[in-house]
């Protein structure tokens, strides 16, 4: 049995107009928050010596994180090469950099060569040699237009017709991935994607790669035994029948208020070929409230808003 933590959707360092700064540490209340329940994943997946860590994509609001926000990221995934875990880090569309040669945010934990750390910037399977056993790791970052298509191709289409190709170009890729795939060894795909069923959340709002639907029909193989996914800030399985669970653990804190009903949290798995139990682990996080007050007839406005905000 292999033991595996599932997180996505950090987006540390995002917020701050939500957050002010804490006049002790100089830090904004808000980066404060999403350190602190980060910091509360990896301290599961260490007290329950989990045997692999993977990451479903959006580490950061965009590609050029301040290098404060990015130290504070890698403090904590420091913790887990140093107990020996394995981690896949994949690349959503805000960690990468649309400019010039591209790039990602996280692709410097492979240049460094970071140990038992692996970056999933391209559709390629990963053997991750486990203290439990090997696994196979599928990464499909977030796909682009221009990463399986060129401009003619797609020049006078319309966007679901662009789309429609994209699914096409992609169920092909994939199928020579799992052709090459070891049927003994357990199987993970682990995507950024939008899948047609899924129930949105604030990254509808979040303007970044704005990108494609892919079908679930793709992600739910029998070759795969857990499908991994990030993009989706709300927790969700899309595969009622569960075989294999396709799960978006959501975003780790609420991002904004859209997401002020959503429990947030992580997933823990529990794999071997062929059998795979999961549970969503709730985290308790900032509390958003929304106050409503008619201020239209008081004559002090202020006055009548922050007393209704004490009453909280
Ligand atoms: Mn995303």
């Amino acid at each position: 049995m292999i033991k595996i933590l599932h997180l996505s959707d950090i987006h540390m360092g995002s917020g701050f107009s939500h957050g002010r700064i804490n006049p002790t540490t100089g830090l904004n209340t808000r980066l404060e928050d999403f350190v602190n329940t980060l910091s509360i994943c990896i301290d599961r997946a260490l007290t329950d010596a989990v045997d692999m860590v993977i990451f479903g994509g959006d580490a950061f609001p965009d590609a050029t994180p301040p290098p404060y926000v990015q130290q504070a990221f890698a403090s904590q995934f420091r913790r887990l090469m140093d107990a020996n875990i394995p981690t896949v880090l994949l690349v959503g569309n805000h960690d990468q950099h649309s400019q010039g040669q591209g790039g990602a945010s996280l692709n410097i934990y492979r240049t460094l060569g970071v140990p038992g750390f692996v970056v999933g910037d391209t559709l390629t399977t990963h053997c991750i040699e486990t203290r439990n056993g090997k696994v196979q790791v599928i990464t499909l970052p977030w796909l682009t237009r221009s990463t399986l298509m060129t401009r003619q191709e797609t020049e006078g289409s319309s966007l679901a017709q662009v789309n429609q190709l994209l699914t096409e170009r992609l169920r092909v890729v994939l199928e020579g991935e799992i052709r090459h795939l070891d049927p003994d060894v357990p199987t993970i795909l682990l995507a950024h994607l939008m899948s047609d069923n899924a129930t949105l959340g604030a990254e509808r709002f979040l303007a970044v790669g704005k990108g494609f639907t892919l079908p679930l029909s793709l992600l739910t193989r029998p070759c795969f035994d857990y499908v991994a996914l990030g993009h989706v800030h709300r927790h969700q399985n899309l595969n009622k029948s569960n075989n294999p669970p396709v799960i978006y653990p959501g975003s780790i804190e609420r991002v904004d208020f859209s997401e002020e009903k959503e429990d947030k949290g992580y997933v823990m798995i529990e794999l071997e070929r062929g059998k795979v139990e999961w549970e969503f682990c709730p985290l308790t996080v900032r509390t958003f409230r929304t106050i409503e007050v008619d201020v239209s007839k008081a004559d002090d406005p202020q006055g009548v808003l922050m007393k209704a905000i004490a009453k909280y």
